[in-house]
């Protein structure tokens, strides 16, 4: 396996001293050593794009090459500014690109439905922008690979990438990414609590990672007392899945979202905000934790009172429970725009269970539901 140290050390001696990125499971661990070996040469970005954005801008007032990093599922975000901004046809502006490949093709395992098309498309993508790109895995050549394609971006003015497989990296012995406030609570039991609370068969459409895997064994649990979909890929859509909702039902859309989703596409909020029956509910955990708990980039924004600025008509933040029971009360029998930000601790079981439903039927049974 590669050592993480090791690797970045290849990374800088090959002159690539800045990254930004959107944290990946695949690569967790350096993705904590890009933020505490990189200080103030590390930015955390909203969303691949932005990630692309901010590389372009760094090469831009250095004219170095800059580290890109991804999971694969953000390629989609980053393909607009690769191809109709920093392209050969456009600016030729280099980047050095470490994409996590989830839903790569193994033997004895199969990724989970939001990643199979996009494991197997991933170096069709690639190929198709053109962009050179080595595969890594826990026995390459990665200084080889480093500097081959570092000075292949550098005399050809073009984008590169590194497509890490699962299991690529030794993991780091001592992470502090506990927040320790104890005096905050876990999502799980949130949960919990508002599912109890909330009236039978409240529709809810909850965010990707693991708020989504929670909510279905509660839901379970609860003889599927509330319908609920989960927006397991496409993340930060999930806002805008209940506002295409609100827009068509006559009924109260719940929202469960996250911070690092809410983030990726804020602006979404500014068209939810004008749906009357549509309340949102943000579980702020400052973390991306589903994919290790890395920092959020908006961990110092207000989203209550942004969230007000953007158009939504009642705002209130949490951090008891008896505030949870009273916003949710209060919103249910609200005729405006809600937004309700939950301010918690990091931290889930570890054997919460993934759906074993085929999506596919899962969303049928969810539309059958909301119809009736
Ligand atoms: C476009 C895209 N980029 C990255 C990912 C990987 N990913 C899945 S969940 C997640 C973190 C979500 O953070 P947040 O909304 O704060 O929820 P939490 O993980 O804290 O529960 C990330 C980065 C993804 N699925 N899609």
């Amino acid at each position: 396996m590669i050592e993480i140290e090791s690797f970045i050390k290849e990374l800088i001696k090959n002159d690539l001293n800045f990254c930004s990125g959107v944290p990946d499971s695949i690569f967790k661990d350096l993705c904590y050593s890009f933020e505490k070996k990189y200080k103030k040469n590390h930015i955390t970005a909203a969303n691949e794009g932005s990630a692309v954005g901010i590389g372009v801008g760094y090469y831009l007032s250095t004219k170095k090459i800059p580290i890109v990093y991804m999971q694969n599922s953000g390629l989609g975000n980053a393909i607009n500014p690769l191809i109709s901004l920093a392209d050969e046809n456009v600016y030729k502006i280099p980047l050095f690109l470490i994409i996590g490949w989830r839903g790569e093709k193994h033997k004895n395992f199969i990724d989970e439905p939001q990643h199979i098309t996009q494991g197997r498309v991933t170096e069709k993508f690639l190929n198709n922008l053109n962009i050179k790109y080595k595969i890594i895995d826990a026995n390459s050549n990665f200084k080889f690979e480093i500097k081959r394609l570092k000075d292949y971006a550098k005399k050809k003015q073009k984008s590169v990438a590194l497509l890490v497989k699962k299991n690529s990296f030794k993991k780091l012995t001592k992470i502090k990414n506990k927040n320790k406030n104890k005096k905050l609570f876990l999502r799980e039991p949130i949960l919990e609590l508002l599912v109890s609370k909330l009236p039978k068969n409240s529709i809810v459409v909850s965010t990707t990672g693991i708020l989504s895997r929670e909510l279905n064994e509660i839901v379970k649990k609860n003889n599927n007392k509330i319908n609920n979909f989960m927006c397991v890929g496409g993340m930060g859509h999930a806002i805008s899945i209940a506002t295409g909702m609100a827009n068509k039902l006559n009924k109260k859309i719940f929202c469960f979202d996250g911070d690092g989703s809410i983030t990726m596409h804020l602006g979404s909020l500014a068209t939810s905000s004008k749906f009357n029956n549509l309340v949102h509910i943000l579980f702020n955990n400052y973390s991306h934790e589903s994919v290790g708990g890395h920092d959020n980039s908006a961990k110092h924004v207000k989203f209550y009172r942004l969230a007000k600025e953007l158009g939504y008509k009642k705002y209130l933040l949490c951090w008891k429970d008896e505030h949870v029971i009273n916003a949710l009360k209060k919103s249910i029998k609200s005729k405006n725009s809600f937004f309700i930000e939950i301010i918690l601790n990091k931290g889930h079981r570890k054997n919460i269970s993934r759906p074993s439903e085929k999506m596919n039927l899962l969303k049928e049974k969810f539309i059958k539901s909301v119809l009736k």
